[in-house]
């Protein structure tokens, strides 16, 4: 039987998006998705369950013959915050779950870690690869312990392993899920509908932040690059734009969106503060030859387009 792809979480933000890149890239029929609710619109070969059912990923592991894993099912900062144990659960039990299955068949496996995996303790500004990581969200406890169980499976057991640590992701086509980034994604959909948004964090909160054509880009060259290209097996520091909500907001009225900004930061604002200002990721740039494609004028362009796709579409 043809081995296929498997993407965990694949009806989240970054998920859906990877399973459009995925078919075309490698055919329809080569990806089978994995997540725990159903989705209606999806055509295509689907498992529904827990990332954290040990033998329903078995099954679907020898059932599809799968050779290679996204492993992308993660509860993420903000959420994590609010049920610390269940974000312990599915995000370490899930990925022990997956690096366990790579071992015994074989899999390549692409998992995210996160700017979350740094803490208040790590150098601000162009934070480097190899820096201090003393998190202080759940979240980012599960990302440094990822890293780590990741780099481990790879030196003892030779699994193939790659991962990212992503910026916060801006898409359209899907929401982002429970984040402390997630208002540069809602800015632009209370921007189009109402002209007013508040937003939860301060004005002047400068954090990384990514389009999501480029984490997808990325996520797929990381996985095709020579594995001998790949010298960093916890995660690599991935950048492209940092900013703060009110350059944002001058970004999206600079664009000829009427926008009037409040600002009422409440628990997340703890959890960014406790983040990098920007990313230094040098060695992605050597290593896979990673190169962003969008800024911040090029990626509020973009979203200010498709988020008017999706209004008219739902109107
Ligand atoms: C979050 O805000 O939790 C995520 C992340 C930066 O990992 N977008």
């Amino acid at each position: 039987m043809k081995s296929k792809i498997l993407i965990t979480g694949a009806f989240g933000q970054i998920g859906s998006e990877l399973i459009v890149t995925l078919r075309e890239k490698y055919g329809k029929d080569s990806v089978v998705v994995f997540d725990k609710k159903p989705n209606p619109e999806f055509e295509g070969v689907a498992v529904i369950g827990d990332i954290t059912d040990a033998e329903l990923l078995r099954k679907t592991v020898q059932t599809h013959n799968i050779k290679t894993i996204y492993h992308l099912a993660s509860l993420l900062s903000a959420v994590g915050e609010n049920n610390p144990e269940l974000a312990w659960k599915v995000n370490m039990d899930g990925l022990r779950n997956v690096l366990e299955m790579a071992r015994e068949y074989g899999i390549k496996v692409f998992w995210p870690s996160s700017i979350a995996a740094f803490g208040p303790t790590t150098p601000k500004d162009h934070t480097p690869q190899q820096t201090i990581l003393e998190p202080s969200t759940m979240y980012g406890v599960t990302k440094v312990a990822g890293e780590l169980l990741c780099q481990y499976y790879f030196t003892k057991f030779g699994v193939d392993v790659r991962s990212l640590r992503y910026p916060g992701i801006i898409s359209w086509k899907t929401l982002p899920g429970g984040g402390t980034t997630d208002y540069a994604v809602e800015i632009f959909w209370k921007a189009l509908e109402d002209g007013a948004y508040t937003c939860f964090l301060k004005k002047n909160t400068a954090l990384p932040m990514m389009y999501i054509d480029d984490a997808i880009r990325a996520t797929v060259d990381i996985m095709e690059a020579d594995p001998k290209k790949i010298s960093i097996r916890t995660s690599y520091n991935l950048s492209a734009v940092s900013f703060t909500p009110e350059e944002l907001a001058e970004a999206i009225k600079k664009a000829g969106v009427p926008l009037k900004m409040k600002y009422s930061p409440d628990f997340r604002q703890k959890i960014a503060d406790s983040w990098p200002r920007s990313i230094d990721d040098k060695r992605a740039r050597k290593d896979w030859k990673w190169k962003h494609e969008f800024n911040l004028a090029k990626m509020v362009k973009a979203m200010i387009q498709g988020v008017r796709e999706m209004q008219s579409a739902k109107s």
